[in-house]
């Protein structure tokens, strides 16, 4: 029986040292070390030896099972290291390849330059208020001096929303952002340093400088003693801050009935630089704003007296300013959502 357990640990231990995977363990415990393995009969045929013989051969059986047990165990931690080590090899991340770029946005042209705008004024002390883009008749055309049947209705091509049967009123589109002079003079009393940044909607057939949609910037000081040259010499200062000194600048009278005097500012055009072409309607020039100083009867509707103050207003066309910089020819261009355009800016 001592030979027999000699072999079977023999024979136990040369199997153990064939297994080469985790899963091969377990069929060799129950071969080996199970109920019907050897080493279990001889450890049941025990109690049928003398006593002596018993003692003896009980004491080697349970020591062959005790070392069988331990082998199996350092086996078992000898392939799970073999098994990790073999995994981080094939699984190892290289923390030295660079990442995958994420593409990061940018603001829209036409933002940039409304943000740009917007800080070139409120360096001069202008504050910046935003009003809604649908509008009464009253706010976009009647406390304008322009009433119902005016000539210069013609001039604003309204998309008109509906009417209010209890107050009689139209609703529309904003076509310009001058309905926010008379808010902002309903609610404020002078000193008044205002811009306004917003959409303006107009039913106009499109072409190279006209959207039916497109972004405004209007502009209100109200207060003792503003005069023309005020409105010039901010305008000016404007227009030097977004096209340098260089630029040429065109200030001449033009008509708008909430203003007088009234006027026009235009830039010398970046396409032809004042020849002529198809962007500027071979003019040579590209109309930027129209201004004036606030009419004395749109100050006297929002209870501001004209012979105590005065002041001047200016709405400047936001597109035709990056495309006077930039040499852009179309303004449609702002609202095709061609990325390569826009990728530009
Ligand atoms: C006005 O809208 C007046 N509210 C401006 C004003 C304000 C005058 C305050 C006096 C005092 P006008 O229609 O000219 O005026 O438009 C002003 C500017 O908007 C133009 O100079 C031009 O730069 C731009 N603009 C006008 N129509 C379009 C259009 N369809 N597409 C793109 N830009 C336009």
């Amino acid at each position: 029986m001592l030979k027999q357990l000699e072999e079977l640990q023999l024979e136990a231990l040369n199997e153990l040292g064939q297994v080469s995977e985790l899963k091969g363990l377990e069929s060799w415990r129950v071969r080996c070390l199970g109920k019907r393995s050897k080493l279990t009969q001889v450890l049941r045929s025990l109690a049928s030896l003398p006593l002596e013989e018993r003692k003896k051969i009980g004491a080697l059986a349970n020591g062959t099972k005790v070392s069988l047990e331990s082998s199996l165990a350092e086996k078992k931690k000898f392939l799970e290291e073999d098994h990790l080590a073999s995994f981080l090899s094939r699984e190892r991340l290289d923390i030295t390849l660079p990442g995958q770029p994420i593409p990061a946005g940018r603001l829209h042209p036409v933002t940039q330059t409304l943000e740009e705008i917007c800080s070139i004024f409120t360096s001069m002390g202008f504050q910046v208020a935003e009003g809604p883009d649908v509008e009464w008749d009253y706010y976009n055309f009647e406390a304008l001096n322009i009433p119902p049947q005016h000539p210069a209705r013609d001039m604003f091509a309204t998309l008109w929303i509906d009417y209010e049967e209890t107050t009689g009123q139209a609703r529309l589109l904003r076509t310009h952002t001058s309905p926010m002079q008379i808010r902002v003079m309903e609610k404020e009393r002078p000193p008044i340093r205002m811009i306004v940044p917003g959409r303006v909607y107009r039913y106009e057939a499109t072409d190279a400088t006209h959207e039916s949609m497109f972004y405004q910037v209007e502009g209100l000081a109200i207060d003792m003693n503003i005069t023309l040259a005020d409105l010039k010499g901010i305008l000016f200062e404007f227009c030097h801050c977004l096209f340098g000194e260089e630029r040429k600048v065109r200030f001449r009278c033009d008509y708008f009935p909430f203003v007088e005097p009234g006027a026009e500012i235009a830039i010398e055009c970046s396409s032809c630089h004042g020849a002529g072409c198809r962007l500027c309607s071979y003019s040579g020039w590209l109309e930027i704003l129209g201004a004036g100083m606030v009419h004395p009867d749109v100050l006297r509707r929002v209870d501001i007296d004209p012979e105590v103050y005065s002041g001047f207003a200016f709405g400047m066309g936001v597109e035709r300013i990056p495309m006077l910089r930039y040499g852009i020819d179309d303004i449609r261009l702002f609202y095709s959502n061609d990325l390569r355009f826009l990728k530009q800016f």
